[in-house]
């Protein structure tokens, strides 16, 4: 009953500002409820670590709990059935499907958008510009929509494949002033999202000092994810500036798990527009 008064909140605040929620982009989306502050909970789901039966149920939760977004892909990727599992998901549940690509092989017309990723943290020239140019006309064919993301790796305590994989250095943990300056570099290159990522498994999340810093001089969607874990600790990240945040790890074998809920739940209660 509580969900369905949400939806109809939401269909009529898309009403309001003459959007609608089957034709928005992604990226329009993101920025709708950005300026409405609304906060958004994107659930990751890495193509290796699911079944086509898991992932059934996993997204039919994910959407009955209240995800917003349901994000796919990671740093290394072996599995090759991109389009099966996308067709799958979106079989089984409404949410806008983005790829978060951790290498040109990770690319599915079958998907509403994708994650065109700058790593500005880095200086991997392949990851500035290199396979982006590779990317290019396999996106236009793809005919997909394209989110140009300044993506951004911290520091978490610990290595995580996405910096080795990358070969370069995060952000300092400690650094939010090397954070915030190369947020706003992102979006004065044009960037579209900023996503502030420990990696998948950081030992801790981004300090809140660091995404506050950072959100205060972006006006752009900050996505943040790595390492969450609880309740708690989402409510902190998005109360600190984040417009939405990335869970993978921590909900990657338990579908019916409460945290999915207390997640979304977060996302609800640190919203300043509460639909
Ligand atoms: C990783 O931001 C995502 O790129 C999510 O991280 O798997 O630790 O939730 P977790």
């Amino acid at each position: 009953m509580r969900r369905l008064f949400k939806l109809l909140k939401f269909a009529v605040f898309c009403t309001e500002t003459r959007l609608q929620p089957n034709t928005m982009k992604v990226l329009e989306l993101m920025q709708e409820r950005k300026l409405a502050e609304i906060k958004s909970f994107a659930l990751l789901i890495d193509p290796d670590n699911v079944t086509l039966q898991g992932v059934k149920t996993q997204v039919c939760g994910a959407e009955e709990a209240g995800v917003h977004y349901i994000f796919l892909g990671g740093s290394l990727v072996v599995s090759d059935w991109l389009d099966e599992l996308i067709l799958e998901i979106k079989k089984n549940c409404s949410l806008p499907v983005v790829l978060f690509p951790g290498s040109i092989s990770q690319i599915s017309k079958e998907a509403d958008a994708i994650f065109f990723l700058s790593l500005i943290s880095g200086r991997n020239p392949e990851l500035l510009i290199g396979t982006h140019v590779l990317a290019a006309p396999l996106l236009k064919k793809a005919g997909i929509e394209v989110i140009p993301t300044g993506y951004m790796l911290v520091d978490s305590g610990r290595q995580t494949t996405a910096s080795y994989m990358s070969q370069t250095q995060p952000i300092p943990h400690d650094k939010d002033g090397i954070a915030k300056c190369t947020a706003m570099a992102g979006e004065m290159l044009g960037l579209r999202v900023i996503y502030m990522d420990g990696g998948s498994g950081a030992q801790k999340s981004i300090s809140t000092s660091m995404i506050y810093e950072v959100s205060e001089h972006i006006d752009i969607p900050l996505i943040v994810g790595g390492g969450i874990r609880s309740k708690s600790q989402a409510l902190e990240i998005l109360r600190s500036g984040a417009d939405i945040i990335v869970v993978g790890n921590a909900l990657e074998s338990n579908s019916g798990d409460p945290l999915l809920k207390e997640l979304a739940e977060a996302a609800f209660e640190a919203s300043a527009n509460k639909i």
